[in-house]
């Protein structure tokens, strides 16, 4: 493993909460105790009274039923998640409470109250009925991140559509594969999105993967960036034109607890991308209690989550669980270093940011730039901090805590996966002390443990694969059109519990510290990554013959993507244009850092292609391990001496 984790293996901070914090805290140390045994011993009790804060058109009959692999939550019972994400915050008052404050890159600012927002969304669902959208149609959104995201989001679990958001930085191709795997008729898109100063054109990669994808009917286009794209007559329309002409009141759709609500696709250590199915109901629940009690949410909080919609933090704690909780979200469409890498700090002071959500690769491109730029300006509206997407080195950790936190604000380290829907693993901000490096403890109704591969329980402090014994209700379903690949990934590697696909420990305190994935699944700034996928996009290049991809410890982006190419005889490898190729292929996070041209790479006899002896090269590391199982272990040499280009 790399340093960064060793070094986390030996971090012994404590850092506990301030008296200030903990003597007003949502959730304190007793409080955490007594609510945690009760969601173990009596999980039906405890959802249940979760469940009951928010509003159901039909009572469930039964919180769970759980016939392993297969959870249902809330059985029989019926709501819609916009519903109480909207209508019920404006109906207990919050109608002129502010929702939504976006910023785009350019420095524009819109903002909608409840009510406005309830009025958006309502025409979006009354537009998107109006094209022949019903109950249990998917619905692909690939946009930036923009008001209309949440929107599209939203309109779609109203009337019952099942959204798959793409990130705006994906491919044609990969958005394309996206498309035809759910079957999508309509898409929403922008024109173009704005992005370090330039603009990224969607809609020009809509139309692209719009061609092979032939379930495709309608394109709906948010006019972001008025670039003026040409528009297909018959199949594209504008948002705005579309919104216009539908009626601003919409009665949400009565939704059984295990309607889907989306698919997000993320990568897994063999073939395409799997579509995570996520439900109605036990989301909904599971959302809206991790907001609420991991970042202490207020009425008068200005909360602020960086990640796009595009993955799963953006959707349970950019959109749902805020809103669900009647909080005000700050978005901001652009990059963290536009006009400079001043503009995250900028934000906060402007819009009185009380907690802001973000990841470690970027809090590292943080300190990079020094201990100024933070200290230009004026943090002093926040009071929590919440980290997550991978493992946080405790200098960075350290960093946060002490720079923009001014030693002030808790910080909070999540673990949670695409799959699991909420958060897993943390320490409440009033409950409990830090351990810089450790994300903590487990939260409600998650029943964690440390485990061999063959299903063995570790003790403290002994390494092994982090697995969740029980079913919790935000938990993912299903894998989209593709249940058998659930059952074996997920609960099929250990018998009867859930596999999470991480390596962690557990200490003495019950603190779980999660190291990285133990599959082929790379980690870059944050973003899964299959190194299957990416070996796919190099073999599609002519040039190349074969290709294996491992990933390299990364100052600031954690894991960085590193690929060994095996040239087709009498070609020439042309390393930008390979770069280029995977760019347009998957997306530019997936872009090799570093490629190296090999004459051969090391297999076992059986034709297995051993990608931890590559982790090592591709580190600089000494070759360890057992080599004598390669076909011709003198490959090794010759790659370790092979600049890379
Ligand atoms: C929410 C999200 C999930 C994978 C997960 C793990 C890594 C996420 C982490 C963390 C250590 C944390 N991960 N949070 N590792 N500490 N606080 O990121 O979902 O994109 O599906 O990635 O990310 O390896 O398995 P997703």
């Amino acid at each position: 493993m790399s340093d960064h984790i060793d070094n986390m293996l030996h971090e012994s901070r404590v850092i506990a909460p301030s008296p200030e914090f903990a003597a007003q805290a949502r959730v304190t140390r007793e409080q955490y105790d007594e609510m945690y045994r009760r969601s173990l011993d009596d999980p039906e009790g405890f959802w249940a009274g979760v469940a009951g804060e928010l509003a159901w058109m039909k009572p469930w009959e039964r919180v769970l039923d759980w016939q392993e692999p297969h959870a249902q939550w809330f059985v029989g019972g019926e709501t819609n998640i916009a519903y109480n994400a909207l209508d019920r915050n404006v109906e207990r008052g919050l109608g002129d409470k502010t929702a939504i404050i976006w910023e785009g890159e350019d420095g524009e600012v819109r903002t909608y109250t409840y009510s406005e927002l309830l009025r958006e969304v309502s025409r979006a669902a009354n537009a998107l009925t109006a094209l022949g959208v019903v109950k249990g149609d998917r619905v692909t959104l690939y946009l930036p991140l923009i008001p209309e995201a949440a929107i599209a989001m939203l309109a779609c679990a109203r009337i019952g559509a099942v959204h798959s958001v793409v990130f705006g930085g994906f491919s044609v191709s990969a958005l394309a594969d996206r498309l035809g795997n759910a079957q999508s008729k309509v898409l929403i898109t922008a024109d173009a999105g704005q992005r370090r100063g330039g603009l990224v054109n969607l809609k020009a990669n809509a139309d692209e993967a719009a061609a092979l994808a032939p379930s495709l009917e309608r394109m709906l286009v948010v006019d972001r960036a008025h670039t003026h794209p040409p528009m297909r007559e018959g199949r594209d329309l504008w948002w705005h034109e579309a919104l216009a002409a539908a009626s601003d009141e919409h009665e949400a759709a009565p939704l059984d607890s295990e309607h889907p609500l989306f698919l997000l696709y993320t990568s897994g250590s063999t073939g395409q991308p799997k579509g995570v199915q996520h439900t109605t109901g036990g989301y909904m629940v599971g959302t809206y209690l991790t907001t609420q009690t991991v970042f202490d949410l207020r009425d008068d909080d200005i909360y602020w989550c960086t990640a796009d919609v595009g993955w799963v933090t953006g959707h349970s704690y950019s959109v749902y669980g805020p809103l669900l909780n009647g909080a005000t979200v700050l978005m901001y469409e652009g990059a963290p270093n536009h006009p400079d890498w001043g503009r995250f700090w900028d934000l906060i002071q402007r819009h009185r940011v009380t907690i802001l959500y973000t990841a470690p690769t970027a809090i590292r491109s943080f300190m990079r730039q020094g201990d100024d730029l933070p200290a230009r300006h004026d943090l002093s509206s926040l009071r929590l901090l919440g980290s997550v997407g991978e493992p946080i080195n405790p200098e960075a950790w350290m960093w946060y805590y002490r720079v923009i936190g001014g030693e002030r604000c808790p910080v909070v380290d999540t673990w949670w996966q695409t799959e699991t829907g909420s958060i897993m693993l943390t320490t409440l901000p009033g409950a409990h002390s830090s351990k810089p490096g450790s994300a903590g403890l487990p939260m409600f109704g998650v029943d964690p443990t440390i485990m061999t591969r063959e299903g063995e329980e570790l003790g403290p402090d002994d390494g092994g694969l982090l697995v969740i014994k029980r079913p919790w209700p935000a938990m993912l379903r299903t894998v989209y059109g593709d249940d058998e690949r659930y059952k074996k990934t997920y609960w099929g590697e250990i018998p009867h519990v859930y596999f999470a696909g991480d390596g962690a420990r557990r200490d003495a305190d019950g603190y779980f510290t999660v190291v990285g994935r133990v599959d082929d699944v790379l980690n870059v700034s944050g973003h899964r990554l299959g190194t299957m996928e990416i070996e796919s996009a190099l073999v599609a290049h002519p040039s190349i013959a074969e290709a294996a991809v491992v990933g390299r410890p990364d100052e600031v982006k954690g894991e960085c993507v590193v690929a060994f190419v095996l040239p087709q005889s009498g070609a020439e490898v042309d390393p930008q244009e390979l770069r280029t190729h995977v760019s347009k292929e998957i997306g530019a996070l997936a872009r090799p850092d570093a490629i190296i041209v090999a004459d051969a790479l090391p297999k076992t006899r059986s034709g297995k292609i051993m990608r931890r002896f590559l982790r090592q090269i591709a580190a600089g590391k000494e070759i360890q391990g057992d080599t004598s199982t390669l076909e011709d272990p003198a490959v090794l040499e010759r790659l370790a001496a092979t600049e890379a280009v």
